[in-house]
This record gives structure tokens, sequence and C-alpha cells, in this order.
């Protein structure tokens, strides 16, 4: 786990973002105390999980230059590249959206090649903007696929809604990218959805970034984001999602958490529950389960 408090890039959201490492921090607490000798019994999925060849380290935070944008995002990556460097599965932990894009650059100069999945309300592809420049929290997405590890083609979008630039509905498809919006996802189901994300994200053996932007639930469920979109994703949805990418997954964020926005913690407690989702999913995958439901009832 990395901390990313930085909201230096929410130019048109609202600020806050930079409380959310440590609200996540906070909120994680609640699951982990269910942690007995390596063991964690997964409700949902109905099986005891061994999570004794998992290690959850807090690298701490993102040093932050507030003044300085691109020497904040220098400094991320390098925290984040000296987490690959020593064999770990970064996550980080925004922070507006910007804060993806020196996190994709950290696995772009460790990948030949890579692909995206994007949970968001919002597309994330301004390219340049007078009040946003090149570097908020609108252009994650675009700054990622014109890397040259990267691809529009690798890119899916999930979640999608509302309105957008008129401009941006030609460009999308002639660029090639993926898109869903909320209600489509719904309806083809998490499982149909995250299978095919996963084969066009990671097309040609692409390496995997998973990036989680808290906007992509519905904000009854999730009111504590910069900028709330309505008819959103569930939380089962997500979490469903991301259970079934993570053994897949080379990096994860989860971004737009704003504790400002937030008074209840319940956001705080979703961004964290989705973080131990993706770190049980991934003990699950390299250990088999101890004692499961599913012996019991094979209907599941
Ligand atoms: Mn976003």
């Amino acid at each position: 786990m990395i901390g990313f408090p930085w909201d230096g890039g929410a130019s048109l959201g609202a600020p806050g973002g930079r409380y959310g490492p440590d609200a996540v921090r906070g909120a994680i607490g609640w699951w982990l105390d269910r942690v007995r000798g390596d063991r964690i019994w997964d409700v949902e999925a109905g099986d005891v999980v061994d999570l004794g060849g998992l290690r959850l380290r807090d690298r701490g935070d993102v040093a932050i230059a507030g003044h300085d944008t691109e020497a904040t995002f220098a400094a991320a990556a390098e925290l984040i590249g000296a987490a690959h460097d020593a064999g770990e599965i970064p996550i980080v932990i925004g922070g507006d959206h910007s804060i993806t894009i020196p996190a994709v650059q950290a696995l772009a100069d460790r990948s030949e090649r890579f692909g995206v999945v994007q949970l968001d309300a919002h597309l994330d592809l301004v390219d340049d903007s007078p009040a946003q420049g090149r570097l908020s929290q609108s252009s994650p997405m675009r700054r990622a696929i014109e890397l040259e590890q990267g691809s529009a083609r690798r890119l899916v979008q999930i979640g999608l809604r509302s309105f957008n630039y008129p401009e941006f509905h030609a460009w999308c498809r002639e660029k090639g990218i993926t898109q869903l919006t909320a209600a489509q996802a719904v309806a083809r189901g998490a499982d149909q959805v995250a299978e095919a994300a996963l084969a066009t994200a990671t097309a040609d053996g692409a390496r995997l970034y998973l990036t989680v932007d808290l906007d992509c639930l519905d904000p009854g469920v999730a009111p504590g984001v910069g900028h709330q979109e309505p008819g959103g994703l569930p939380f089962a949805f997500v979490s469903a999602v991301v259970r079934r990418l993570a053994p897949h997954v080379d990096a994860l964020d989860v971004a737009e958490l704003n504790p400002m926005r937030d008074p209840l913690g319940v956001t705080a407690g979703i961004a964290a529950r989705l973080v131990l989702d993706f770190a049980v999913a991934r003990a699950r995958a390299t250990a088999p389960a101890l004692v499961s439901d599913r012996v019991a009832d094979p209907a599941r």
C-alpha cells in the first residue's frame, strides 16, 4: 500500500482527496481485526482463506510538493517503482484520479506493453485544457494510452454514464476504446464483464493495470468522491470485478476518495473493503482454501 495524498489535480471536482489514504488506513483495521493466525473467513465467497503467503505492507505516503505537480509525480513514480522492483504489487490509495498518471508510468517503465481496466463514471481522456492542464483528474487515461507501452485498444472503461463532451464520441470509437456504461455492465453481469475486460486489456501478453475511481459506484452507495454521477454501479458488482481480476493485476489504484464529502466514513469503508477484496483474492489464488462451503454445496 502506498498513500498518495494529492488533490492538486482535482481541478473540476472538490478538493479533499489528500485525506484519502489515512481514511483508508483507519477503515481497514475493522477487517484486519478478523484475521486470526493468518486466516480469515471470507463470508461472501464461503471459505476460510490462508493469508500466510500474503504480506500487506504499508510503504507510507508519496512525498508531496504542493507547488509542483511534476516533482510530486516523479516522487510517486519512484516510490511505486520501488515496490515493483521489490516484487510487490503496488496498491496506490488516492488522492484525486491524477494519481494514476505516475502510477501507470511506473508500470509502463517496467513493461513491454500494458493494458488498463478502469472502473469509472468518467472518461478521463482530456488531453489539455486552460483550466486543467495536462495532469489533472480528467486526464489519466489519455496520458496512459499515449505511452509507448500503452494502447487505446487495451483500455476497458466500465461504469460510464451521464453526459460528456461531444467530440469524444467519435474519437473514442476511432481509437478502439472498449466502453461499457454502468447499465450495460450490470445487465451483462460482473463475471462476464470481468472476463471480457481481462481478455481485452491483457491482449498480446500485456501486463494489467486496474484503476478504481470510486465514482464508478452509485453516489447513494459511495457519496464521498470528488464528483458524484447518478446511476452508478452497486458495490457487489465492483467487488466481484476486483476479485475476479485481482490474481492477474500488476498494479492497482483506488482513487477519488474525498473524506471531506464522506462525513459518515461510508466511502472510506468501501475503499478499504476493495483493498481487502483484492488482497484476499490474490491470497486465495496462490493458496487453496482451507475450508469451503463449496464442497458442501456443489451448486456453487
Ligand atoms: Mn476518474
